[in-house]
């Protein structure tokens, strides 16, 4: 996930079936929102504003449910530090085979403010089915 220039990560479906969570699990690389501040999924440093949001092929939002074009959000027990962050839906979210979903810095798909950004940071995405 790049932090501008709609250079959001991709992801596809492994099957299709109804989702109840998507797992970003760190792996690279650092984003951030201004200069000389960087975190793994937001602004800077170890703050809960979050601002990693996954959309549809489209550029939906899926999660966080019920956006509002918000630049960030918090997810309880989660922070811009976290090694990984966990994405649950309150309603499964039902998915064909080889769907694309994409991963977002916020400030890039809302491209607001995005000039002075820099990344990208790097994760691997499990896609967890409900049973
Ligand atoms: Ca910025």
């Amino acid at each position: 996930m790049e932090a501008k220039d709609d250079k959001p990560g991709k992801f596809f479906t492994p099957m299709a079936g109804k989702i109840s969570a998507f797992k970003l699990v760190y792996s690279s690389g650092k984003v951030g929102c201004t200069p000389h501040v960087s975190s793994k999924w937001g602004c800077d440093g170890d703050s809960d504003n979050l601002f990693t949001l996954i959309t549809d092929d489209q550029n939906n939002v899926v999660f966080p449910e019920n956006y509002h074009r918000q630049v960030y959000y918090k997810l309880p027990g989660f922070t811009s530090s976290s090694p990984e962050l966990l994405f649950t839906f309150s309603i499964p979210l039902e998915v064909s085979a080889g769907q694309e979903y994409r991963v977002w810095y916020s400030q890039d798909l809302l491209s607001h403010d995005e000039g002075d950004n820099h990344g990208p940071t790097c994760m691997k995405v499990t896609v967890i089915f409900s049973t």
